[in-house]
């Protein structure tokens, strides 16, 4: 790619961030409030429109329901175009009610699955409202020991429930399929990997996709291979992107591995997972799904953006003229030099290049500071209840 080339796919990359890395977050252990935080989701819109201004490439926000309930999403919508943001992905949530411990749609109690299924479908009805064209599913179903319930049995009642939403989508929406290795389940996760998120997908039909969240995964798991399966199967909807050490830990992406994101968009680059035409013109989502537990969360939401700038463009930057060339000569040493030159290349001249290009300031982090935004919400978001997991 010409250098122009790369700019161009610089300046068009869309990274969605979620409303809930504006909220308190934190573990079992604690939650760490802080102060400026959003009381509501015109105020999380409103923060995450901040990361665009500084950014320019960050107009989509996913939401989660409940916790960006409002009484009138239209005008949640409007709220978000004013501060020059759009709806991104609806995130459903049956993991935090009581009649929800031994399973959502996939719990031995139809009642219970009913309940579940029709949380799913009010989603999509949100998605009318909002105009968001995407439904992100993530179930913290499972058991904890063996016995517990019919593995195959909860199998088919997820299919089930997935068929039922499925038939309601609108034709130009689809929903991404979260699979999660453990947590909060610590013996089966009814959607613990790939495979299975893919078979139940493949069984629906083409709005049914794979979201890779890339803290879901064993450790040492090569997540760059089941992004080449998945593009390589037109099932690779979108990603939620974070870093861990050791589980979820839903920190910064590429804070804890920038090599594995490298390595991972450079395989989005392969099967041209950068067009946003593929997947019958919805592309690939590039979404952060994260907590700020302990660091001030639109610079750390501002820093992870540009995380994924900086390897994005390396990926760009790899000669796939010279690799192929090594690839097929077997020149092992040769084709993996090319890919860690690329690694190895000091991206930040060319981003702050494409920033001013786009009439930015060249250094987000002191375009933030400048703007005395957090002074502003520190003093002003008094009062009221601030948002978190409400768990
Ligand atoms: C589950 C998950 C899922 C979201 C939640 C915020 O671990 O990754 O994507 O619903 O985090
Ligand atoms: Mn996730």
């Amino acid at each position: 790619m010409s250098n122009e080339q790369v700019k161009t796919a610089l300046r068009s990359q869309v990274i969605e961030v979620p409303s809930w890395a504006y909220g308190n977050s934190g573990t079992r252990f604690k939650v760490f409030a802080q102060q400026g935080v959003p009381r509501d989701p015109f105020e999380k819109l409103a923060d995450a429109a901040q990361v665009n201004a500084v950014t320019g490439v960050a107009p989509k926000v996913s939401l989660h329901i409940p916790w960006d309930k409002v009484e009138d999403y239209a005008k949640l919508a409007a709220h978000a175009a004013d501060v020059g943001v759009s709806i991104g992905a609806i995130n459903a949530n049956v993991f935090q009610d009581d009649d929800y411990m031994l399973g959502s749609v996939t719990h031995p109690d139809p009642r219970v699955r009913r309940k579940a299924t029709d949380h799913l479908l009010e989603c999509v009805d949100i998605m009318d409202a909002t105009g968001s064209t995407e439904l992100k599913l993530w179930f913290s179903d499972g058991t904890n020991y063996p016995g517990q319930d019919d593995t195959r049995a909860r199998q088919d009642r997820l299919a089930e429930s997935l068929a039922e939403v499925y038939a309601r989508l609108g034709e130009h929406q689809r929903f991404l399929l979260e699979y999660k290795l453990f947590e909060p389940a610590f013996y089966t996760m009814d959607l613990p990997d790939w495979g299975t998120a893919y078979a139940h997908c493949i069984a629906l039909g083409p709005k049914a996709m794979v979201v890779v969240d890339t803290g879901h995964h064993a450790p040492g798991t090569n997540i760059e291979f089941i992004v080449a399966v998945l593009l390589r199967s037109g099932k690779l909807g979108g990603f939620d992107f974070n870093s861990r050490f050791y589980a979820d830990d839903d920190l910064m992406v590429g804070a804890a591995d920038p090599f594995q994101l490298f390595r991972i968009l450079w395989e989005v680059r392969c099967s041209n997972g950068f067009d946003p035409t593929i997947n019958g013109g919805h592309g690939v989502s590039f979404m952060l799904d994260q907590c700020h537990n302990i660091e001030p969360k639109i610079p750390g939401q501002i820093r992870s953006v540009m995380n994924v700038q900086e390897a994005t463009a390396k990926a760009l930057l790899v000669d796939r003229d010279a690799i192929a060339v090594a690839q097929a000569a077997g020149d092992v040493l040769g084709a993996n030099a090319v890919l860690m030159d690329a690694f190895n290349s000091d991206v930040r001249p060319l981003l702050r290049e494409v920033r001013e290009e786009m009439g930015l300031h060249p250094d987000p982090m002191a375009a933030y500071a400048a703007t005395g935004y957090a002074e502003k919400i520190r003093t002003e978001r008094v009062g009221g209840t601030q948002a978190g997991w409400g768990a």
